[in-house]
């Protein structure tokens, strides 16, 4: 796996989590053009590496996870390269709500507009006790383009998401739990408890966790009963399936093989 990255750093453990973090600390890690065509080839090299099961992105530094798409770079764009850039950010952030292993954001500080919308992303959010999360975006005269109006209207629902996005007010870690942004607060090292939520998962039966993701996903349309049953059918011919039953049969723990 290549490490070659100026703007994030890619590393993984022993324990087969991956972790990104984004690497512009002295700009609070604002995500620019190199951030993104980084984060595109990592979430590349991740997906084709069968031994990872797991990826944790966080931002580098005391201060911020991500405190907004990077203000100074896209401050003289036109609607074209506006709308592109738009896009380009879409697919980035659709690879990784698409990845077939567990994604979550540890929210170690602000978690700004594009910053906010890279964590909405992730399947999971953990924050530190000192984390900030908002969509600022109306108080420079735009509107979330990363994802956001969509990702947080799914999460907490239509009115909470436009008072969120209308207001751009800024929200703490206490209430961010409470509105459901997030799934928990670290109570020590923000890491280590994301390590210790993603371990519980990772021993699970890998591909069981690829057709949750994608069933889960495939919820509020109308083909989401029908995906369910057919993802459900499909884990009857895997080898962890019978791997799982004899384990339970034998009274043992299972080793799943992700086959
Ligand atoms: N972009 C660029 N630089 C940033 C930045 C950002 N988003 N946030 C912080 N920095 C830089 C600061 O300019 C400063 O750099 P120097 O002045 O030292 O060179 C350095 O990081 C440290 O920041 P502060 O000195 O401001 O630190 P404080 O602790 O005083 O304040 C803060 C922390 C997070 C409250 C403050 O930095 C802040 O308000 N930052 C901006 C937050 C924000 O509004 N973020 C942007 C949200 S809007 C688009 C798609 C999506 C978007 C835009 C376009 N297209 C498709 C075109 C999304 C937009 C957003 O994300």
């Amino acid at each position: 796996m290549s490490s070659d990255f100026e703007m994030l750093i890619l590393e993984v453990e022993d324990s087969r989590i991956a972790t990104i973090s984004i690497n512009r600390p002295k700009q609070l890690n604002a995500l620019n053009n190199q951030v993104f065509e980084e984060l595109d080839s990592a979430l590349d090299q991740i997906e084709k590496d069968e031994s990872i099961r797991a990826l944790i992105i966080t931002g580098s530094g005391e201060k911020a996870f991500v405190a907004g798409a990077d203000i100074k770079e896209f401050a003289d764009f036109d609607k074209e390269q506006a709308t592109k850039l738009s896009k380009r950010g879409h697919k980035v952030f659709q690879k990784i709500e698409d990845l077939s292993i567990p994604v979550l954001a540890a929210i170690n500080g602000y978690a700004l507009g594009g910053g906010f919308e890279l964590a909405l992303s992730c399947h999971f959010r953990v924050a530190s006790k000192a984390a900030v999360l908002g969509l600022p975006e109306v108080s420079l005269g735009l509107i979330p383009g990363y994802g956001g109006t969509q990702r947080l209207t799914k999460l907490v629902g239509y009115s909470k998401a436009l008072e969120l996005i209308m207001s751009g007010r800024f929200v703490k870690a206490e209430e961010a739990f409470q509105l459901g942004l997030i799934n928990s607060i670290a109570e020590g090292d923000i890491s280590e408890a994301s390590k210790k939520m993603l371990s519980g998962m990772i021993k699970q039966a890998p591909l069981a966790l690829k057709n949750a993701i994608l069933a889960v996903k495939e919820a509020g349309n109308d083909s989401g009963y029908e995906m369910e049953a057919n993802l459900f059918g499909d884990l009857f011919n895997t080898a962890d399936f019978k791997e799982g039953t004899s384990a339970f049969m034998e009274k043992r723990k299972p080793n799943f093989s992700g086959k």
